[in-house]
């Protein structure tokens, strides 16, 4: 890992943050993630997180590091050793984030001993983030969820997305358009499935719930030796939602074979093994909670946030990359080609994903 000395901004940031602001703490640049800004701090006290959050996508950082401070301190009290929750590191006024020069700042105590995977190296990694994510949601299972702010609306809401890709197509701001037609069709011949998830969360049939929103496989860190889940990171989107959007999400990344923006699309598959870790794993850790129309939408919902989050990744390309960072030209484009790969897979071996869930449940 490569450590500088920071800039003047950063080291202006460190300097609030009294813990580690020891005169010579070492900043390196996390590059994961496509929306907010993450440093590794290395310093006397140890080692730290700090990250600048994305205040055009997070508009309202208060409410969400409400909801971060409420769910840790629930998750705290169940939590069998402290590795498990995240820790927020205080400022020096005493606060959870500093607001400085309109950008949002918070740091975290860094999970020792541990690792995250990109792409899945084995069932055996994927079961164990699998459960590591449903003992989550499990956990949280009894936290109030109207004490949750809504920090980005319809942020699982499949329909609001095809709204703004249209429109992104007929605007065709940075002439993208004309190229991506067959994408476009693959795309809208998911409506009737992604219709029919939403009327279950809209009728009620699926259980509001206290949900992450981004599980995948990279947002939980595993045992550096042993492999099992330890703790669940990236608690921006933690708000109220549907547990079939986590585990959907969750499949959609752990069980692709190839990076999330592999150019060469025509390799990505699901692997039926990984997907069988997944489900293995989740099962085991949310058995308790789990509702039977949840388990009817397992086998299928990653396939909703596959195309949803193709929807996402196209509008963007047609926007000229402006939400989801992107270190070069036709990356968005190629992330939609593996996510829209992941839904014809998926589609492919339902019935066989079915059985699993049967298998498991
Ligand atoms: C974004 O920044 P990151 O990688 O944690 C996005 C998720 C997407 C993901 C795709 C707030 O998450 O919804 O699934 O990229 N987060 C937000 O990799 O939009
Ligand atoms: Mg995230």
């Amino acid at each position: 890992m490569q450590h500088s000395s920071p800039s003047a901004l950063l080291s202006e940031i460190i300097a609030q943050f009294p813990l580690f602001n020891d005169g010579n703490a070492l900043v390196s640049r996390i590059p994961t993630g496509h929306i907010n800004e993450t440093y590794r701090i290395d310093c006397q006290r140890g080692a730290f997180i700090l990250q600048g959050l994305n205040t055009q996508v997070f508009q309202n950082p208060e409410d969400v590091m409400h909801n971060i401070v409420k769910v840790c301190e629930h998750l705290a009290r169940k939590a069998k050793s402290p590795r498990e929750v995240l820790r927020l590191v205080p400022t020096i006024t005493g606060d959870s984030f500093l607001a400085a020069q309109g950008a949002v700042w918070r740091a975290f105590y860094f999970v020792e001993d541990c690792r995250t995977y990109d792409v899945a190296p084995s069932p055996a990694i994927v079961q164990s983030a699998a459960y590591g994510f449903g003992m989550f949601a499990t956990r949280l299972s009894d936290f109030e969820v109207s004490s949750l702010a809504v920090t980005i609306p319809h942020f699982h809401d499949p329909i609001v997305y095809q709204k703004s890709l249209q429109e992104a197509v007929a605007e065709d701001r940075v002439h993208r358009a004309e190229a991506i037609q067959e994408e476009l069709g693959e795309i809208f011949s998911y409506q009737s499935l992604l219709e029919e998830s939403m009327g279950a969360k809209a009728s009620g049939a699926l259980a509001l719930r206290v949900v992450h929103n981004d599980t995948k496989l990279n947002n939980v860190m595993l045992d550096e030796v042993s492999g099992e889940a330890v703790c669940v990171i990236d608690l921006d989107t933690v708000m109220p939602g549907f547990l079939i959007d986590d585990f959907g999400d969750l499949v959609r990344s752990a069980t692709c074979v190839g990076a999330e923006d592999n150019p060469h699309h025509e390799q990505t598959f699901c692997d039926k093994e990984l997907f069988e870790a997944a489900v293995k794993g989740y099962l085991q850790a949310t058995s308790s909670i789990l509702t039977s129309t949840e388990k009817s939408w397992l086998s299928r919902c990653g396939i909703v946030i596959s195309v949803e989050l193709a929807m996402r990744f196209l509008t963007d390309y047609l926007n000229g990359d402006t939400y989801f960072q992107v270190t070069r030209e036709g990356q968005n484009l190629d992330r939609v080609r593996v996510q829209l790969a992941m839904a014809r897979s998926m589609s492919e071996q339902q019935g066989c994903f079915d059985e699993m869930v049967k298998q498991y449940g």
